[in-house]
């Protein structure tokens, strides 16, 4: 059996992953909060913008999906350290102790803001629609850069949003069940032919904004369409700032800041 580290273990998606996945792998689960084990994985409590925490956590394991970090867009310090500097630190520490396959959840956000009209496929520019989006696109261009240089293999999910259910109209279009995100993951894991690959983290939503054909080509046959809550979604659905809805981001193409589902620990402050 594999082992395989998830790192941000104790968030939404985490969560929803070591749920789906346990009994399939050995589950490493690590985070910076404390979590209620699954099933027999281990935890290990890690802050990866610490190298030395980064190089601890990735010893020994078969394959690390990567989701530790700021989830949502927020102030440019928690993104730098988080997103930036750990991400970095996690594929230098894999790459030191050899571990060669990654699953990096990037995010819609690296392609926000292109408008819903279109149809984008894994191939278009980058267009991210805030600091959190950029922060994707450099874990995105770090994976290259691993893949090419030192012979690493990437999958890259650009996720939609993961949940029981689409909570709102975007979210139609951009939705994933967590045993369809279980299903890429597990492709990310085991196909046998992947060097770097981008593919979309969505279900077979009728709505959908992404052409995900990379996604299909690797064998992805996803279970779930959002179109089942459409109706019910719709019905309760608010208008909003119209620049939002113009843009496949939706707010993240206006906030400055997004409400964290799941925020880190406070820290203390620490000189400069
Ligand atoms: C994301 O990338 C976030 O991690 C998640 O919290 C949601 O905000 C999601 O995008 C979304 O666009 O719904």
């Amino acid at each position: 059996m594999k082992t395989i580290l998830i790192t941000g273990a104790a968030g939404d998606v985490g969560t929803h992953l070591r749920r789906e996945l346990a009994g399939k792998y050995r589950i490493r689960a690590s985070d910076l909060r404390s979590l209620k084990k699954i099933g027999k994985e281990t935890y290990l409590r890690a802050d990866v913008s610490k190298m030395a925490d980064a190089l601890r956590i990735t010893k020994g394991v078969d394959a690390i999906v990567h989701l530790g970090g700021y989830s949502v867009e927020g102030p440019w310090e928690g993104i730098l350290s988080a997103n930036i500097i750990g991400c970095y630190n996690l594929f230098e520490a894999a790459r030191r102790n050899g571990v060669k396959r990654i699953i990096f959840p990037t995010s819609n956000h690296a392609v926000g803001f292109y408008k819903r009209s279109q149809t984008i496929d894994h191939r278009v520019y980058i267009k991210p629609d805030s600091r959190y989006g950029v922060s994707k696109v450099f874990g995105e261009a770090l994976g290259s850069l691993y893949a090419d240089k030192y012979g690493m293999q990437f999958l890259m999910i650009r996720i939609g949003n993961v949940n029981p259910a689409p909570i709102d109209k975007r979210r139609l279009s951009i939705w994933i069940s967590p045993r369809d995100i279980a299903q890429l993951v597990t492709i990310g894991i085991e196909h046998p032919e992947i060097r770097f690959e981008i593919v979309y983290g969505i279900s077979a939503n009728k709505r959908a904004w992404y052409d995900n054909s990379n996604a299909l080509r690797l064998g992805y046959k996803p279970q779930d369409n959002s179109e089942t809550y459409a109706a019910e979604v719709l019905a309760r659905e608010k208008p909003g700032d119209l620049t939002a809805e113009r843009y496949q981001g939706g707010v993240f193409c206006v906030a400055e800041e997004v409400p964290n589902p799941a925020p880190l620990p406070k820290r203390k402050a620490t000189k400069r």
